[in-house]
């Protein structure tokens, strides 16, 4: 029976980044959703990425997992089994494993993407119930250096700041963040207000050339690893020119002086060197920071993802703080959160080594707080295991059960095959997920299948302490049910009280009378995060509530914008602290067999394991394939060429992608995508290669540094397939799929020649196809010389599938032939375009995409530079529309403009 849509809009929260930006949500079908920005909401304004725009891509119920499943260790097979058997086999074997080997033989693996709610009661179960530790988050790669420099720093895990201060700034200084690509909003929002006030400056310290240089006043490509002293220079410049606030040093401070003699050497050249700057850009930097008052310091993964991760958080916080520009308007140190949830997940204290509600764990005081509230029968008492210790710990069977949910480890954690190993040997594998099949369910012996965005209720908190509420606006797909609510049947089933809530707005509640329970010195633990103003709301105004920013003691005193206006942090003292920061290198460095240093990261249009963004067609056309970004030489001295397959290697593992020099990569390093995953290519997860090196403090792992070797994957051809059913991929080497709207196009080569097996092109391609018909309709051309071969299948007129191999890289353009797809007929033009291998008609091929939300191809945007003699992304804007609706591919379309003119000039 199918269930009537109601097409009325809901207001609800993108499931992506952290800039948590308000969507409104209008469902036309069960499938289609109409998705727009909400103007209402104070993070975008109405506004959306390209990711965001193409949500309504992704609601579908493909590969979607729609009721529990058991997998029969024996055979690997997986069959379909009711919630109540799921149920009784998860608690079961957590009470079997906990009453044999206690507490600290079972986790909990969860992550950053899970509602506040869900979050709430997972922490719960472990920490309060279970009662060990064990309960880690993805979110340990990827915040924990900023939450451990926070405690170091404030006394508590507080990001002090208001997306607005990134508009009132005259500096934004941007470390080891692609914001262009990975906040895009918060970037268009700095851009739009350097457009209106051209002398606020924005500087980017990263490696690489990223989209977000495009924008930048100043680049500061610095040596990997180097930012900690980079800042220690900076503190040492600020103390040598008089450019401290020696009354807010003294008056709200402790440390100054250590965290001076640590920082070392205030001798530019010195400093330059180590960081492998030029002196005179680094000197710009220092006096722009030195002399600017209203200072943004953002840092993301280039800062957290490392051995000296919370380090570098102190080293930027500490210049902070010298100069007193913290908790004032346009000033302080910002951490960008990268999940939507990140810093829900804080707030609840879903990480190993937190309690609950900012409470901290190993301190008695604090511990009786939560157990007496939660009247739980224990407490945990000391931290559990960090993410990586934790998949160490199942690896040497000291944990013998792990329930994962919402995250995929087998791709995101360093030394993948490690991970896979750990899980093949644990005795009991948990997973909740919406999708069936990932790299980690492959190893899973429950599935559990869950609510996913559009179908969950709940809410999120984002990067400027935002709470937002995620609201369901489509029906539950077959059994599916939210995460709260199977954490809540298991740990009911495991015997506890404490887990019978009408709904997630009760899980609310009780979550924000947590937070200000005892909130108080003289009763228990003064704590910023309150947000005791949310209390005791029924479902109709949690489902009504706004988005608030916390701390939000009480109704009347209302909700806090910016943190310490009041110059008191959270340590006893209320003085905030220097943390003397000893730069020190990455922990594995280059050498001879590894020569090069592998860094790590995102691309525009895709979201982590791709899961989701996976799915929309519109999101493939803009990077389809993972690649090996390296400068040119570097690739001369690797014996490999652009465009040509490589093999990547560490100590760890290796990967397989294919060369490019696009990227602006400095000599030495290498960036590859971390969104490749088994699903969807042969060889292309990147984690195999990744080092399990992690911060000493935090625990985060080096995911920006692994010292690696490059080389030619050799293959004797090359290709690619369109075609409305999947091809046999037994024919081919590597592979990659890129989903398409009415087509599945798979980016191919082979090592073995096609024609060996299968007698010969025709005989591989129907092979290839599947194709028994000996008098299909097929469109060929084959040059033996130069090893071309194409072919086309049509059935009715309408094609089928088309293989393209050639013995070189160089194939033709892709998207014409996806628009082939769309017809129902083949016209004589295409046949004729398909055997000439590129389209007869001038200009219908676009290239790759750049703007997604129109899908103008970069072929398209040159020709029109060139042709119109256009010169700025505004005028490509009005003449293609591209960069007209999310903004995301503005820094794209600048650098198209400079390389079209740069190519214009080599060519007269
Ligand atoms: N499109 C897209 N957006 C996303 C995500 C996504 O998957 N896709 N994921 C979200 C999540 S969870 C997160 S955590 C954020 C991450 O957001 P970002 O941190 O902005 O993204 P990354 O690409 O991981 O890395 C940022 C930059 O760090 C640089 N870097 C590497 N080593 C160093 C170094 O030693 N020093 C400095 N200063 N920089 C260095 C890299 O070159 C890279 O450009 O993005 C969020 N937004
Ligand atoms: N090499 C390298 N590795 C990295 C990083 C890097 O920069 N370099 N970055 C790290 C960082 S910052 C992050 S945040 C991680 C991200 O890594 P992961 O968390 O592993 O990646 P996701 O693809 O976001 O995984 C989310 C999973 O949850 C599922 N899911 C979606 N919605 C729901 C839901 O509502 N409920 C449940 N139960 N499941 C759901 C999705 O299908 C997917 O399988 O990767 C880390 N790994
Ligand atoms: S910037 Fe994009 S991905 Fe991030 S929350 Fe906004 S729309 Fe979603
Ligand atoms: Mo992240």
């Amino acid at each position: 029976m199918s269930i009537p849509i109601v097409p009325v809009s809901v207001k609800t929260t993108c499931p992506y980044c952290g800039v948590g930006c308000g969507v409104k949500a209008t469902p036309r079908t069960a499938i289609e959703v109409a998705i727009s920005g909400d103007e209402a909401h104070p993070s975008n304004f109405g506004r959306l990425c390209v990711k965001g725009s193409a949500l309504g891509e992704t609601v579908g119920p493909e590969g979607r997992l729609l009721a529990p499943k058991l997998r029969d260790r024996h055979n690997g097979s997986l069959s379909e089994i009711s919630w109540d058997n799921a149920i009784d086999t998860v608690a079961n074997g957590f009470s079997r494993i906990i009453a044999e080997h206690g507490p600290e033989a079972v986790a909990l693996y969860v992550s950053g993407q899970l509602l506040t709610e869900d979050y709430y009661v997972a922490n719960k179960l472990m920490k309060g119930y279970i009662g060990s530790a064990n309960i880690d988050t993805n979110s340990r790669l990827c915040m924990s250096s900023s939450v451990a420099g926070h405690k170091r720093a404030f006394g508590e895990d507080l990001v002090p700041m208001n997306y607005e201060d990134l508009e009132l700034a005259d500096l934004v200084v941007l470390v080891g963040s692609n914001t262009a690509w990975c906040h895009p909003i918060l970037f268009q929002r700095i851009v739009k207000m350097k457009e209106k006030r051209p002398e606020m400056k924005i500087v980017v310290i990263d490696p690489r050339h990223t989209a977000t240089c495009e924008m930048a006043d100043l680049h500061l490509p610095l040596k990997p690893g180097s930012d900690v002293r980079l800042f220690n220079g900076l503190l040492a410049f600020l103390a040598e020119h008089g450019a401290t606030d020696a009354a807010f040093v003294d008056a709200h401070t402790r440390g100054f002086d250590d965290a001076l003699t640590a920082a070392g050497s205030s001798d530019l050249a010195q400093t330059a060197k180590d960081c492998k700057l030029d002196q005179h850009d680094l000197m710009a930097f220092y006096r722009l920071f030195a002399r600017t008052e209203r200072v943004v310091t953002v840092y993301s993964q280039g800062v957290n993802q490392s051995s000296a991760g919370t380090d570098k958080v102190n080293g930027i916080i500490n210049c902070h703080l010298a100069t007193g520009r913290i908790g004032k308007p346009g000033m302080g140190p910002f951490s960008f959160t990268g999940q939507p949830n990140a810093m829900g997940g804080r707030e609840v204290g879903g990480l190993a080594n937190t309690l609950a509600a900012h409470l901290e764990l190993g301190d008695p005081l604090q511990g009786e707080i939560v157990q007496t509230f939660w009247n739980s029968p224990a407490i945990a008492k000391r931290a559990g295991l960090k993410a990586v210790e934790l998949f160490d710990a199942i690896d040497s069977g000291r944990v013998k059960a792990v329930w994962v949910m919402g995250t995929n480890p087998v791709v995101s954690l360093p030394d993948g095959e490690r991970v896979k190993r750990a899980l093949e040997r644990c005795e009991l594998v948990v997973s909740s997920d919406i999708i069936e099949k990932t790299d980690t369910n492959a190893f899973a012996d429950v599935l559990l299948p869950a609510l996913g965005w559009g179908e969950k209720d709940g809410t999120v908190t984002n990067s400027e302490r935002r709470i937002s509420r995620q609201r369901a606006f489509i029906p539950a797909p077959g059994e599916a049910r939210a995460d709260w609510q199977i954490i809540c049947d298991v740990a009911r089933r495991m015997g506890f009280e404490g887990f019978d809530f009408a709904g997630p707005h009760e899980i609310f509640d009780e979550h924000a009378r947590l937070s200000a329970y005892r909130n108080d010195a003289s009763t228990g633990v003064h704590r910023a995060f309150n947000i005791g103003g949310l209390t005791g709301l029924d479902r109709a105004q949690y489902d009504a509530l706004e988005p608030t920013q916390w701390p939000l003691r009480s109704v009347e005193e209302g909700s806090t914008a910016r943190l310490f206006e009041t110059r008191r942090f959270s340590h006893a003292d209320g003085r905030a602290r220097f943390v003397p920061t000893a730069p020190r290198d990455p922990v594995n460095a280059p050498d001879e067999d590894y020569p090069l240093v592998l860094n790590t990261g995102r691309v525009r249009d895709q979201w982590h394991t791709m899961t989701r963004t996976g799915r929309s067609a519109k999101l493939a056309g803009h990077i389809s394939e993972s690649f090996i970004d390296m400068h040119p030489q570097d690739a001369l001295a690797c014996g490999v060429r652009e465009g040509e397959l490589a093999r990547v290697s560490s100590r760890w593992g290796s990967m397989i992608a294919r060369v490019q020099h696009g990227g602006g990569m400095p000599r030495g390093s290498v960036f590859v995508p971390i969104h490749w995953n088994d699903q969807v290519a042969s060889d292309a997860r990147v984690g195999a290669v990744v080092n399990p090196v992690v911060d000493p403090v935090s625990g985060e792992p080096e995911f920006k540094h692994t010292p690696v070797a490059i080389e030619k994957f050799h293959v004797s051809w090359h290709g690619f397939s369109l075609s409305r059913t999947a091809p046999d991929l037994d024919l081919v080497t590597h592979w990659t799929r890129v989903h398409g709207a009415r087509h599945v196009r798979y980016e191919m080569a082979g090592r073995n020649r096609f024609d060996t097996a299968h007698g010969d092109h025709h005989e591989w391609a129907r092979a290839l196809f599947h194709i028994d018909d000996q008098h299909a309709d097929w469109i060929e051309y084959e040059d033996k010389s130069a090893g071309v071969y194409r072919a086309a299948h049509v059935v009715d007129e309408r094609i089928e599938s088309c293989v393209f191999i050639s013995e070189r890289p160089d194939l033709p353009a892709r998207a014409w032939l996806a628009t082939l797809f769309d017809k129902d007929r083949l016209d004589d033009e295409d046949r004729a375009s398909l055997l000439l291998g590129q389209p007869s008609a001038k200009g219908e091929d676009t290239g790759p995409t750049v703007c997604s939300c129109f899908g103008v191809g970069r072929t398209t945007i040159c020709n029109a530079i060139r042709d119109k003699g256009l010169k700025t992304a505004a005028e490509i804007t009005s003449c293609l529309k591209a960069g007209g609706n999310c903004g995301s591919c503005v820094p794209e379309l600048k650098k198209l403009v400079v390389e079209t003119e740069m190519a214009r000039l080599s060519t007269v």
